[in-house]
C-alpha cells in the first residue's frame, strides 16, 4: 500500500471537477431559484420529472471545452491531479458507455467523450487522473437509488404536498421511470459495465472517488471492488459502503480536521471555492485566494490533501472567479512552493 500511495502522499493539492449536465440549469428551474444543496443536486432538490431533465441534455453543448486548457490551469496552481465526475447523482455519463444511452456521447450535440481528451492532457502534462462515480444514486438509469430530499425545502412547487408523499412511499423516487428495475439489476448493467468501461478505456486511472452509498449492498461493493483490480495502482476513497469497504483514504467534506481528530489513516478535504459543487449563477460567496492558501498550508502541515473544486460552465470553461483564484494559489506557489 505504501507503495502505490506515494505520488498522493507527496500530492497535497488536486482539483476536483464537478460537470454535468446540472451546469446547464445553474441552479434554476424553471424561473425558479434552488433553495438548498449543490447546483449538482437540482434534479432531486425540484423532483425534475426524468424527461425533462433528459431534454436539458439536448442543449448541452460545450463547444469550448479544451482539456489541455483545463490540465495546465490545474498544473500552473501547483495540482498534482484531477478527479472528476465520469457520472455524477443524476446518472449522466460524461464518456462515450454501452451500458445506457444517457451519456454526453448519445445524448447530447456536442458528441464526444469529454474523458478521453482529459486522460490524453494528463497524461501529456503529467498530471494523474482520477474518476469520481457515483455508484449508487443515480436517478436517471432505471433502478439507482435517489436518497431522500423533501421538495418543500427546494422550491415552493404547487405540487409539493404529493410529491413528498410520492418520494416517501417510494424510497426517495419521485418518477416512476426510475422504478422499472430492481437496484441489484441496475448495478449489474448500469454500475458494473460503467466501471469497468471507466477502468479500461482511458489508460492508467489513478482515483476512484465513490460517493453516497445510498441503499447500497455488500453484493454490489464486492462486484464494484473487484473491478478495480484492472487498475493495480488505483487508490479510493471510503465511500463505496460503509463499514465493510474502508479504501485507502478518508474524505472530510468542506473542512480541515483538527490535529486532534488525525487518527494515521491518509485523508484528502474536499472544498468548493463558493458554496456549489456543479456550476451555480447565482453563487458569487467566493473565498478569497488568501484563504485558500491558507487552507491548502493547513492541510499540507497535517499530512493531508487540499482536493478543491471547480464546476465549469455549460460551454465547457471555468468560472473567470475560480481562474483568477487557482493563478492567484500559482504565483504563491512558485515563491513558496517545492516543484
Ligand atoms: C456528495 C455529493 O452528494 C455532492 O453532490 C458532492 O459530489 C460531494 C463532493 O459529495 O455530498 C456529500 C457526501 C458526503 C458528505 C457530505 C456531502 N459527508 O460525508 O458529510
Amino acid at each position: 500500500k505504501d507503495e502505490r500511495m506515494k505520488w498522493w502522499r507527496e500530492a497535497r493539492f488536486g482539483m476536483f471537477i464537478h460537470w454535468g449536465v446540472y451546469a446547464q440549469l445553474a441552479g434554476v428551474y424553471q424561473g425558479h431559484e434552488q433553495r438548498r444543496g449543490g447546483a449538482e443536486w437540482i434534479m432531486n432538490r425540484m423532483k425534475i420529472p426524468v424527461a425533462e431533465y433528459q431534454a436539458y441534455a439536448k442543449k448541452f453543448n460545450p463547444v469550448k471545452f479544451n482539456a489541455d486548457d483545463w490540465v495546465k490551469t490545474a498544473k500552473d496552481a501547483g495540482m498534482k491531479y484531477i478527479v472528476i465526475t465520469a457520472k455524477h447523482h443524476d446518472g449522466f455519463a460524461m464518456f462515450k458507455t454501452s451500458a445506457s444511452k444517457w451519456n454526453i456521447v448519445d445524448a447530447t450535440p456536442y458528441g464526444k467523450d469529454v474523458l478521453k481528451p482529459l486522460a490524453d492532457a494528463c497524461k501529456k502534462h503529467g498530471i494523474k487522473l482520477g474518476f469520481y462515480y457515483s455508484q449508487a444514486q443515480d436517478w436517471n438509469n432505471p433502478g439507482g437509488s435517489a436518497a431522500r430530499r423533501a421538495t418543500t425545502e427546494g422550491w415552493d412547487n404547487p405540487d409539493s404536498a404529493k410529491i413528498d408523499a410520492f418520494t416517501k412511499e417510494h424510497n426517495g423516487h419521485w418518477d416512476p421511470a426510475q422504478e422499472t428495475k430492481p437496484f441489484a439489476k441496475y448495478i449489474d448493467d448500469v454500475a458494473v459495465s460503467q466501471v469497468r468501461e471507466l477502468m479500461t478505456n482511458y489508460g492508467e486511472v489513478a482515483v476512484l472517488w465513490w460517493d453516497t452509498p445510498t441503499n447500497m449492498t455488500d453484493d454490489a461493493a464486492s462486484k464494484l471492488q473487484e473491478l478495480l483490480k484492472l487498475q493495480p495502482g488505483i487508490i479510493t476513497n471510503d465511500r463505496l459502503k460503509r463499514p465493510n469497504f474502508p479504501g485507502d483514504t478518508k474524505t472530510p467534506e468542506q473542512k480541515i480536521p483538527t490535529q486532534a481528530e488525525l487518527d494515521g489513516t491518509d485523508w484528502e478535504t474536499c472544498m468548493t471555492m463558493n458554496g456549489t459543487w456543479g456550476f451555480r449563477t447565482s453563487d458569487t460567496k467566493w473565498k478569497s485566494t488568501e484563504v485558500l492558501i491558507r487552507n491548502l498550508c493547513d492541510i499540507a502541515s497535517k499530512g493531508g490533501n487540499y482536493l478543491l473544486n471547480v464546476g465549469p460552465e455549460p460551454d465547457g470553461t471555468f468560472p473567470e472567479e475560480s481562474v483568477n483564484r487557482l493563478a492567484g494559489i500559482g504565483d504563491w506557489m512558485k515563491v513558496n512552493g517545492e516543484a
